[in-house]
């Protein structure tokens, strides 16, 4: 079998200390974190389209990347980008991948082709997945790419593209079931609108809803176990994205009363396009019990759109991962690094050092988040802050009996009002000094 990182043998932790640029500094895969081993809590992915099929190409400029597979086309590269894959994955030690259909089979000239071609590839990735060990995080579809999505998929005005659109994911879900695959992502690729002056908004909508409706029926009937998952977006490609953040998915589940089937993945550069923080979307998504996986990366935040660029933030690290433990964990979902090198980051090597940086940015923000939460300095604040509803007629609030008689007797009896600080600049100093050292 060809080889295509020949140059780089398999990435080992070395500690803190080294200065290694090819060894992980802080993620040691079997180290015992709050009970459980540190590849556990993180359950790393490799993205297939941005790892794999990424070329560097953008508006202004051709491919940059160096690939020892660059030559090939067709099947042959789908065959070889296999093999690259798993000597990849197995190299930085990541257990799981994330695919659409088209990053691992050509689309070929017809719908029929594109099918086969897909099972020509499926069957590879078996063998390989028996060989490795390595599992399938989730799969996905890709129905935005193609001309024909020009207007969407699921809110297409041309009825065709909707079924179209519904073989895609009637295959891409049969996939993921024959690979084992622990959840199946709809991002909402083109469901958005350029303008509402060519638009029928509430077609569109009811449309989308039915188009879940029926992969959640089809998933059910063909024994897919696997977490369904939204995966919000405010906008790009289109100017508005219907999944624009957490809670827009969360009303539009409930409204089509979908929410009991379907879980959230999280994406830290989509948050920070909804105008949101990372951890502003994880939150809202863990209260209301859908937070269900995550994609790492992070935008730049002087940028507009979405630049996917490897997790190096050690703050926003630490404080997902204080998400995910509070969580109680992230499985079946995990942290797919839906990321790509810079497009002069184009040496083959440049993509293991991307991946070692991501991955020990989160293994450093797991260890700093258990500190936190095993010394209870957020939490016991928090719970300081809110205890005038533990007693007395915060209580009665929460426990809903009173009303607004009996509160506003209490006031006229209670109305000089002693408030507490916020101490917020306090608690941001805690942070700092548990991500300056205070845990190792
Ligand atoms: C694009 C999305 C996409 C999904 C999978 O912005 O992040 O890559 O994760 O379709
Ligand atoms: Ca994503
Ligand atoms: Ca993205």
């Amino acid at each position: 079998m060809k080889m295509y990182f020949q140059e780089i043998n398999k990435i080992s932790y070395e500690g803190a200390e080294s200065n290694n640029p090819l060894a992980f500094k802080y993620y040691d895969a079997e180290r015992m974190v709050a009970g459980k081993k540190m590849k556990e809590h993180l359950r790393f992915a490799l993205s297939y389209w941005h790892t794999l099929t990424g070329n560097g190409t953008d508006p202004f400029g051709q491919p940059t990347m160096e690939r020892g597979y660059n030559e090939l086309k067709g099947m042959a590269l789908s065959r070889a980008r296999v093999d690259a894959a798993f000597e990849f994955m197995t190299k930085l030690g990541i257990e799981y991948f994330c695919f659409h259909d088209l990053d691992i089979a050509p689309e070929g000239d017809s719908l029929q082709e594109k099918l086969e071609n897909l099972d020509v590839i499926v069957a590879l990735i078996k063998e390989k997945m028996k060989e490795t060990g390595i599992k399938c995080l989730w799969g996905t579809t890709n129905a935005f790419g193609h001309p024909r999505f020009m207007h969407g998929a699921a809110t297409s005005p041309n009825a065709d593209v909707f079924a179209f659109a519904a073989a895609q994911v009637k295959k891409a879900m049969e996939i993921t079931l024959s690979l084992g695959g622990e959840n199946y992502v709809f991002w909402g690729g083109r469901e958005g609108y350029e303008t509402l002056l060519n638009t029928d908004i509430a077609l569109e909508n009811d449309n989308l809803a039915r188009f879940l409706g029926m992969a959640r029926d089809y998933a059910k009937k063909i024994g897919f176990k696997g977490q369904l998952l939204i995966e919000p977006k405010p906008k790009e490609p289109t100017k508005h994205q219907y999944d624009f953040d957490t809670m827009t998915v969360l009303g539009f589940l409930r409204k089509y009363n979908l929410s009991q089937d379907f879980k959230l993945n999280i994406e830290a550069n989509h948050a920070t396009l909804a105008g949101h923080t990372f951890q502003h979307e994880l939150a809202l998504a863990r209260v209301n019990g859908m937070l269900g996986s995550i994609d790492a990366n992070q935008g730049d935040m002087l940028l507009g759109w979405d630049t996917d660029q490897f997790p190096t933030n050690i703050y926003d690290a630490t404080l997902c991962m204080y998400e995910v433990l509070k969580n109680g964990g992230i499985a079946p979902g995990g942290l797919n690094f839906d990321a790509k090198v810079r497009r002069g980051s184009f040496k083959p090597d440049d993509l293991f050092i991307s991946y070692i940086v991501g991955m020990d940015t989160f293994a450093k923000g797991l260890l700093v988040a258990d500190r936190l939460l095993t010394d209870g300095v957020l939490e016991d604040f928090v719970a300081g802050r809110y205890s005038s509803y533990m007693v007395g007629i915060g209580k009665k609030i929460v426990e809903g009996t009173t009303d607004l008689e009996e509160l506003a007797e209490y006031a006229l009896k209670h109305d000089t009002i002693e408030l507490q600080s916020g101490r917020q600049e306090m608690l941001e100093d805690i942070v700092n000094r548990y991500i300056y050292g205070k845990c190792e």
